[in-house]
């Protein structure tokens, strides 16, 4: 079935530094390329605290804001970009509800974390969100393409 370059939407996925320094990289990763979403970016870095504040900006009235920008910024965080039919949505369903106490098992943070200020993952909550996370996390030319074997065995 002949796949089409505007059906591959892209969504930004991170491993916060409590999933990276618990050794779940590889098991992150995993879970997206099993289900048939392709890697187009990785890289590994710790952000600075106005990098974090960047990312998060939509939530800089909440509370937990400062907490939250200090973690991200505390260790090194895995950032990816992810290709594929339907990944923003589909991705947000292998990442699970923000809450891991809520969040279904089967689910990366279901299966993999307790509480919520340390959820391990992030995942872009939109077509929009997408974008702007992408183009903050990554230059064009650290974004691949190339033609995978999903285009002949997944599509
Ligand atoms: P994310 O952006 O990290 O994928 O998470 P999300 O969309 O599921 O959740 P969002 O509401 O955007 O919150 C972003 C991150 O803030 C932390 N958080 N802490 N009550 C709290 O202490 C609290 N609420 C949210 C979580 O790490 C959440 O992922």
């Amino acid at each position: 079935q002949e796949v089409h370059a505007a059906e591959l939407e892209r969504t930004f996925i991170a491993i916060k530094p409590d999933g990276v320094q618990r050794g779940l990289v590889a098991e992150i990763i995993s879970r997206f390329e099993r289900k048939g979403f392709k890697l187009v970016g990785i890289k590994v870095l710790i952000p600075s605290k106005e990098f974090a504040q960047k990312h998060y900006h939509d939530l800089k009235d909440r509370p937990f804001f400062n907490g939250l920008c200090e973690f991200l910024s505390s260790g090194p965080v895995v950032a990816m970009v992810w290709e594929g039919q339907g990944v923003i949505s589909y991705g947000r369903k292998l990442i699970g509800a923000t809450d891991p106490q809520k969040s279904e098992p089967g689910t990366i943070r279901g299966d993999l974390a307790v509480v919520v200020g340390r959820n391990i993952i992030h995942g872009s909550d939109g077509p929009q969100t997408a974008k702007d996370e992408i183009n903050l996390w990554f230059k064009p030319e650290e974004l691949v393409n190339y033609t995978g074997n999903s285009e002949k065995w997944i599509y």
